[in-house]
């Protein structure tokens, strides 16, 4: 976390609840290189945690009540330890106290805890299909369990966050987003098995190559606690069900055949992406660690059809991103995140970055779609403390 924004936070702790905080603790939101809904398939994926994070300064009560405050609303949630359940908040005081319950679930002995004051400050930006959700959860996950002493290892703070989101925020989401945030360091991404959740973090070499990964916000907003993620997932589990496997990770290519005699062409098809994506993941991760990271961009793209024709979950400002993107000399493109809005990728030499983010905006300006915000992200280090 850059050092203004640690001493920011804790000047408004301050300011908000009368006395310097004990610590301040911070994590980021990630990008998806490649690997998209496999998560929740079982399957693989390949984030990466970027130089956007989520800051929480905490400090000690001698009661037993939690209170949150953001720079984003000027009201400050309280809730007794005692109170704490999925259902206890709404809005977005649900992440840091869904976090709290959720350590509970996972044995944390909430019963004797003392309480806290936190104050939570972010740069992510919120709807962008970057992960604030999963900064927020695991920068909380980080602090709480640092200042009570609980000692969970990360693997398992992930599986906190993902409980807190799918329970308190009512998000069906995997494990993606904060696995990334947690295991993520400079310069690499996480490829993550979401079966076995072994986790192999990988040099990307994007800097020492002088290649740029641009982002491309639509600001077309999207939220999965709603709609289209959730009938994803269904259909996901419904073609694993007819198919008779455990999951879609279970399904190989040469399967297909006989998924397509078996299924309505439109289970096939969310089917069919899901198992094409998984050894899109594979061959991009093999691609890199054998040709360095400017021999990926074909997976990329291809990814985005497949999100695009047979998951169907890309809009057509994301389509418009990725496509000009493309035609200006990206090396690849394609969205990411969990669809329907948020934000396209680009990989490309450093000196394009000017000339595809005007292209861009000339493009968006032409089909009078709402102006994007474009900006390069770096791939950086996971949670931690700052101060
Ligand atoms: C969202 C979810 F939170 C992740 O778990 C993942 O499913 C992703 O969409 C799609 O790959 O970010």
């Amino acid at each position: 976390m850059n050092g203004d924004a640690v001493a920011g936070a804790a000047h408004r702790f301050a300011e908000w609840f009368g006395r310097p905080p004990a610590g301040v603790w911070s994590a980021p939101g990630r990008v998806n290189l490649i690997g998209e809904h496999t998560d929740y398939n079982d399957g693989f994926v390949f984030p990466f945690a970027i130089d956007r994070r989520t800051v929480v300064a905490l400090g000690d009560r001698d009661d037993r009540v939690l209170r949150v405050g953001t720079s984003h609303d000027p009201e400050v949630v309280s809730i007794h330890l005692d109170e704490l359940s999925p259902d206890a908040v709404e809005g977005w005081a649900a992440y840091p106290l869904g976090v709290a319950w959720a350590l509970g679930e996972f044995g944390a002995d909430l019963a004797h805890a003392r309480g806290v004051d936190l104050y939570i400050d972010s740069d992510v930006p919120i709807g962008a299909g970057l992960s604030s959700s999963a900064a927020i959860e695991c920068a909380v996950a980080l602090a709480l369990d640092d200042h009570w002493g609980l000692g969970f290892d990360r693997p398992t703070l992930a599986k906190i966050g993902r409980l807190a989101e799918n329970r308190a925020v009512g998000a069906p989401t995997g494990i993606m987003d904060q696995t990334a945030s947690l295991l993520g360091e400079p310069d690499s991404a996480v490829f993550l098995d979401c079966r076995s959740l072994d986790a192999d973090v990988i040099p990307l070499g994007f800097e020492a190559d002088g290649l740029s990964l641009l982002v491309i916000d639509t600001r077309v907003s999207h939220a999965h606690a709603t709609g289209g993620y959730a009938s994803r997932r269904a259909s996901c589990e419904a073609g694993a069900r007819a198919l008779g496997v455990e999951s879609l990770r279970d399904v190989r290519l040469d399967d297909l055949g006989r998924a397509a005699e078996l299924l309505d062409d439109e289970t096939f098809r969310r089917v069919r992406h899901i198992v094409t994506e998984n050894q899109r993941v594979l061959d991009t991760v093999r691609t890199l660690r054998e040709h360095g990271p400017g021999a990926i961009g074909p997976f990329l793209d291809a990814s985005h059809v497949s999100m695009r024709d047979d998951f169907e979950i890309s809009v057509p400002e994301l389509d418009l991103a990725v496509e000009t993107a493309q035609a200006a000399g990206a090396i690849g493109a394609r969205m990411t995140g969990g669809g329907f809005g948020g934000a396209a990728i680009a990989l490309m030499v450093d000196a394009l970055v000017p000339i595809v983010t005007r292209e861009v905006m000339a493009a968006f300006a032409e089909q009078g779609f709402r102006e994007p915000v474009v900006f390069t992200v770096r791939p950086s280090a996971g949670a931690h403390r700052d101060l």
